[in-house]
């Protein structure tokens, strides 16, 4: 049997990366394994037996070591959350929403601010300064005057990463400027709108020299969080671990309690009134959601 990491499903076959062989097989899929309800997607990890005319046909699928449903990829270390300050504009609700999906997946986290041609890089800087100081690392890039490629690409080394952002930020011509050659797909920015169009379609795990994995994915511009819920939702701010400790009522959800330490913080200046409001909308939008289900 030999074993594998699935870089991608394409027209029901799986292709799969044998580490110790350095080659990928076409792989199709044991029935009973769909019979039991296991599905595999980008990034499992699977044991394969080959048949004769040299494809191969996946057995089984390993324990994940987490999975995140969109993009669906599984067993991913990092996560380049990606976008630009103009062409398409910066959304800080949506920004803010990555990075409570990609906390709560536990993942290790990279802001990238790309396009700082258009925007400048000071003016970039500025308004990513509240997400600097919560301690998010933050990479400011130019794929067209190639700024920032390089450290781009060392954050990308010996670990298995992923792209998400909306549509038209660069990540799939990110990815090309880190390693040219890697021919993905790439769509021009409709003039009229501003807005980039949908050119990445499928989640595929692809090879970097330097011993990375990354997968490129389909930019979005809605995303659900309410799988989270509403007294996780706090732990998801990393800026507010320190004052959790001193709101007077437990538990509090820093929203209409008095003597509440995470309102003390925003009126001080350590928490982020921009962040703290949408904390207040997220929550709102996810009780909402729980009280629909507990009357069901
Ligand atoms: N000015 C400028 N344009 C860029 C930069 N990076 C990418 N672009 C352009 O932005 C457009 C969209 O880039 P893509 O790489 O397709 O964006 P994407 O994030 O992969 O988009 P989806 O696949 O739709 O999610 C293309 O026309 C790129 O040439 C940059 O740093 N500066
Ligand atoms: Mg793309
Ligand atoms: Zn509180």
């Amino acid at each position: 049997m030999k074993e594998g990491r699935i870089l991608k499903a394409l027209g029901g076959f799986f292709f799969v990366h044998c580490p110790q062989e350095d080659k990928v097989y076409r792989c199709g899929i044991r029935g009973r394994l769909k019979q039991a309800g296991i599905d595999v997607i980008s990034g499992d990890l699977v044991e394969f037996t080959l048949l004769e005319d040299g494809s191969g046909i996946v057995e089984s699928r390993k324990q994940r070591d987490n999975y995140i449903f969109r993009p669906p990829i599984a067993n991913v270390e990092r996560v380049i959350i990606t976008s630009a300050i103009k062409e398409p504009d910066l959304h800080p609700k949506l920004l803010d929403r990555l990075l409570i999906l990609a906390e709560n997946a536990g993942l290790d986290i990279i802001i990238c601010i790309n396009k700082v041609d258009i925007s400048g890089l000071e003016e970039a800087k500025n308004i990513l300064s509240d997400y600097e100081r919560v301690g998010y690392k933050v990479i400011y890039t130019s794929v067209k005057e190639e700024i920032g490629i390089n450290q781009l690409r060392d954050v990308l080394q010996d670990k298995v990463s992923f792209f998400a952002g909306p549509s038209g930020a660069g990540k799939s011509s990110l990815l090309n400027a880190i390693q040219p050659g890697l021919q993905l797909k790439m769509g021009e920015v409709s003039c009229k709108i501003k807005r980039g169009r949908h050119t990445t379609r499928h989640v595929e795990l692809l090879a970097l020299d330097n011993g990375g994995w990354v997968a490129d994915t389909p930019g979005f511009s809605v995303l659900d969080i309410t799988s989270i819920e509403s007294n996780e939702l706090q732990y998801l701010f990393p800026e507010m671990d320190d004052y959790l400790d001193g709101c007077k009522f437990i538990p509090c959800s820093h929203s209409h309690e008095p003597k509440c330490a995470i309102k003390e913080g925003v009126k001080g200046g350590g928490i982020s009134e921009s962040r703290y409001q949408n904390y207040l909308e997220f929550l709102e939008e996810i009780k909402k959601k729980e009280e629909k289900s507990w009357r069901r």
